[in-house]
């Protein structure tokens, strides 16, 4: 494994005015002496680290060091105690304002059906394009059903983004990430920072149309999501290789058949939430999309209504990910508010306001993701006008602040504050996306209330990913003084084949998880504690892929805290 450092800080800055905590690893019981140095090496700041004993979640013994009260901007900072010296860092809010930018740059990468181009991404990434039907590719252009649903038609579904290290598309895990980042500019738009975010920001095709260039991402995503929609309103699962390809398999050199997997009611329902979504984003921006979304939408809905119980095949996982759900409360919940956020109609109220998880009910310390939706649609309804009762709101707002104290609770007992928690205690596939999902939850108390304490959980949440862990990694690729490079990527294949590059900067690793669930995982982890389970090896799928879902909640809580972060 990686060297550990025994001073583990964020790795990439502190932000000026806000708290500033590291994490010294030391059995030793009695307090010890913390020495700050500026990049020329000299002393700045001295003070006295707090013993707190063997943490649970890394197995660490550990003691705490706040040097929250030196504030002067810099780099190259460095914290040290005794022989033992960090990782530097900055004092600044520069890095934070580049990552707003480089996380959502991740998804021009991931684009299917279009040649990624040198003049946006460098010659290093640059690609043909991928599934169009160019030898050897089998696909996009006229997909026909796996050969045992006979479903007598085939659709045409280039575009969109490859889910993560395969190549791919999932409606769901699509379609939570087309909603991320649409939320981050509906978000900035109704209460934020959206000037920040207008057309031009991104190095994109698109980046002179006159149109905010995260729509325009989010768009290349959610064109594809409405291909995926049968005659009948029911939305496929997914579409991917008959078989997995191997490591490296850049997306054009793909020769595998591209199979669409049966219908489902989830895949239905996400469709539907982010084309109202859409729609509504849209409605002004290009009128005759919007009317297209929001048609597809209404389909999708009413045909989910009819097939209500439609569950995705647990055991497809032949060529691609299963993202099978048997609890679709959530999905329900989730579509039936975004269709009544954009269009106020009463029967979509009624759905919304007679669920089980109306008023704030599925937001729990566990988090959100591809397969617990309904946050999704609470995030909506408290940030978009709508005409439900003023109270009812209100519910929605405090189960996002309780959660959020669940979380700040949580973190003060932890060496390395991250909000997140199973039940069971143990830490899964993608942790590090719950991590930063549930920084949102953080970041929309903030919103909410105004209460500094929550704008410092989302910092803290961000140091944790920047490198105050227990493996002493950056789990972002190209932040930080040991930022992960081997990422489960099929083009980003360097460690595999070195005239390939690593990731390219801004991009989430899925991050510990003690399921070991791939064999490079099972082999070098054994008994390890949930933080410590990671290792920044290309093989482990488990631990080290990075996907659209992971990168959408980087890029929202990356806007946030950049917007946050002053100047
Ligand atoms: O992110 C998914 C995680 O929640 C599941 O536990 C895991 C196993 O089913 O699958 C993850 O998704 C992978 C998908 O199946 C295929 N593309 C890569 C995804 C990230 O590893």
């Amino acid at each position: 494994g990686a060297p550990t450092k025994k001073v583990q800080v964020d790795q990439v800055a502190y932000v000026p005015g806000l708290a500033k905590h590291a994490t010294l690893v030391s059995n030793a019981t009695a307090a010890q002496t913390w020495t700050l140095k500026n990049s020329a090496g000299a002393t700045v700041a001295t003070g006295r680290t707090t013993p707190k004993g063997v943490d649970t979640l890394s197995g660490d013994s550990v003691h705490l060091i706040d040097f929250s009260s030196y504030d002067t901007a810099g780099t190259g900072y460095t914290l040290a105690v005794g022989a033992d010296t960090s990782f530097p860092f900055d004092i600044s809010a520069n890095p934070i304002k580049k990552l707003r930018y480089d996380s959502l740059a991740f998804f021009y990468h991931q684009r299917s059906g279009i040649a990624i181009d040198a003049q946006y991404v460098g010659a290093t990434y640059a690609r043909p394009a991928g599934h169009l039907n160019v030898a050897p590719n089998q696909g996009d252009n006229n997909v026909p059903c796996r050969s045992d649903l006979n479903c007598g038609y085939t659709l045409d579904v280039r575009g969109g983004w490859y889910d993560a290290g395969d190549h791919g598309k999932y409606v769901v895990n699509g379609g939570i990430s087309a909603w991320q980042v649409l939320n981050t500019y509906e978000r900035a738009k109704l209460i934020g920072d959206a000037a920040a975010l207008g057309d031009g920001k991104l190095a994109i095709p698109e980046k002179a149309n006159g149109v905010p260039d995260i729509l325009d991402e989010a768009r290349w995503e959610v064109d594809f999501l409405l291909k995926m929609q049968a005659p009948n309103g029911m939305v496929h699962h997914k579409i991917h290789d008959a078989n997995w390809t191997a490591l490296p398999t850049l997306p054009h050199q793909d020769n595998q058949a591209r199979r669409l997997s049966a219908t489902s009611t989830a895949a239905t329902l996400n469709m539907a939430a982010v084309a109202a979504q859409s729609a509504r984003i849209y409605k002004t921006i290009d009128p005759a999309f919007s009317a297209k979304a929001l048609a597809a939408a209404t389909k999708a809905y009413a045909a989910a209504k009819a097939n209500p119980n439609k569950i995705a095949d647990p055991n497809d996982s032949t060529g691609g990910g299963a993202y099978s759900d048997n609890v679709l409360t959530d999905e329900f919940y989730w579509a039936a508010a975004e269709m009544y956020a954009t269009t106020g109609e009463a029967s979509y109220r009624a759905d919304v306001t007679s669920s089980s998880l109306y008023k704030g009910q599925s937001v729990t310390d566990r988090g959100y993701d591809w397969g617990s939706t309904g946050p999704m649609g609470d995030i909506t309804l408290a940030l978009v006008p709508n005409g439900l009762p003023a109270q009812d709101i209100s519910a929605i707002k405090s189960a996002f602040v309780a959660t959020a104290d669940k979380h700040l609770n949580q973190m003060a007992s932890l060496a390395y504050p991250a909000p997140y928690r199973e039940p069971d205690g143990t830490y899964v596939w993608g942790s590090n996306g719950l991590v930063a999902n549930n920084a949102s939850v953080l970041a929309l108390a903030y919103d909410f209330t105004g209460a500094a304490k929550y704008r410092e959980g989302v910092f803290e949440a961000l140091h944790y990913l920047f490198g105050r862990n227990p493996v002493s990694y950056s789990y972002v690729s190209g932040y930080g003084g040991q930022p992960v490079r081997n990422v489960h990527h099929r083009h980003w294949a360097n460690q595999l084949n070195s005239t390939l590059p690593i990731a390219p900067p801004g991009v989430l690793s899925g991050g510990p998880n003690s399921g070991l669930q791939d064999p490079i995982a099972a082999r070098m982890l054994q008994g390890c504690k949930p933080q410590k389970c990671f290792v920044d090896h290309i093989e482990a799928y488990s631990l080290n892929e990075v996907t659209v879902n992971w990168n959408s909640a980087l890029a929202w809580i990356a806007n946030w805290a950049a917007e946050k972060s002053g100047t």
